[in-house]
């Protein structure tokens, strides 16, 4: 178990937009896609997964299946940002393996360059890491292998820091894996999730493994059931494919969830973003 060690407590600068998923959001509406949850908003999460430097997409998280889509992480953040997206998710892939940041040049390189909210996750095993990426303006830290290895780390970080620390589980046969997806553990998505219930955490990033990269579309179903048995927002991840995806995820059914992650469908063109958001934000209106 790893020792939780002190760090300084500046706070770091908050990015404009949601600090949470959950925002004010009007109630009511009887459009297709009307989320009856008054509490949260869906929030489409482009995301930057950094491996050398560069911004690249895994398939099923393996390392040796890599496939670069920009050289530049900052100029594609830029471009998500002229896109219209609203909050970037950032994954310091080396940094998740090695269990401390490595692409930070990379990461501090995309805060100087656009001025939405960023949630960032890979490699913070403790709370200066926390604190410190939150100095440095990443609105809202991502916890995965710690949160599983030292949970006591995301309860401190939450209590220190409301509404700034999400937790990421990624699934693979229902078991939580960690270390980069390297190791499987032997707990569960909702054996973990329940342990942060009343810890004041903003999120549970939700990742199927065995979609992840491979466009097979979203596990709402799983996402969905984890969803309905806690209380913290859940955002599902892996294998979003098309704008079905987005559609599914604005039916009544889905309504708990949060919002949703987009890679390799943003890269291969085979998502137009456009048409993405302007879905979310019709739902958000109606
Ligand atoms: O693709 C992978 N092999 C991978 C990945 N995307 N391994 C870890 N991660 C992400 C998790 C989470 O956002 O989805 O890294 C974060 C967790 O990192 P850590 O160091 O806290 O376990």
């Amino acid at each position: 178990m790893r020792s939780i060690r002190e760090g300084g407590s500046r706070n770091g600068g908050v990015r404009g937009l949601p600090l949470s998923p959950t925002l004010p959001h009007k109630a009511g509406g009887s459009a297709p896609f009307a989320r009856k949850n008054p509490g949260s908003i869906m929030i489409l999460f482009p995301a930057i997964d950094l491996k050398n430097g560069q911004c690249v997409r895994l398939e099923q998280g393996d390392m040796a299946r890599a496939t670069v889509f920009n050289l530049d992480p900052a100029a594609q953040a830029q471009s998500f940002v002229a896109q219209g997206f609203e909050y970037l998710h950032v994954v310091d892939l080396d940094g998740a393996f090695a269990g401390k940041p490595v692409n930070a040049q990379a990461v501090e390189a995309m805060l100087k360059t656009i001025r939405i909210p960023v949630q960032l996750g890979g490699g913070i095993r403790d709370l200066a890491t926390v604190e410190a990426w939150l100095a440095k303006g990443i609105t809202r830290v991502i916890i995965g292998t710690a949160a599983v290895r030292d949970p006591e780390l995301v309860k401190a970080a939450a209590k220190k820091f409301p509404g700034r620390v999400a937790v990421g589980l990624d699934a693979r046969d229902g078991k939580v894996a960690v270390e980069g997806w390297a190791e499987t553990s032997q707990v569960t998505v909702l054996e973990i999730a329940q342990r942060f219930e009343d810890a004041g955490v903003a999120a549970i990033i939700f990742t199927d493994i065995a979609r992840d990269g491979l466009l097979k579309g979203l596990n709402l179903d799983a996402t969905i059931a984890l969803a309905d048995s806690i209380s913290i927002p859940v955002i599902a991840s892996g294998g979003l494919a098309s704008i079905e995806d987005v559609k599914a995820m604005l039916t009544p059914r889905a309504t708990k969830l949060a919002g949703a992650i987009a890679g390799r469908a943003l890269y291969d063109g085979r998502l137009d973003p456009a048409a993405a958001l302007n879905l979310i934000h019709d739902a958000r209106r109606s």
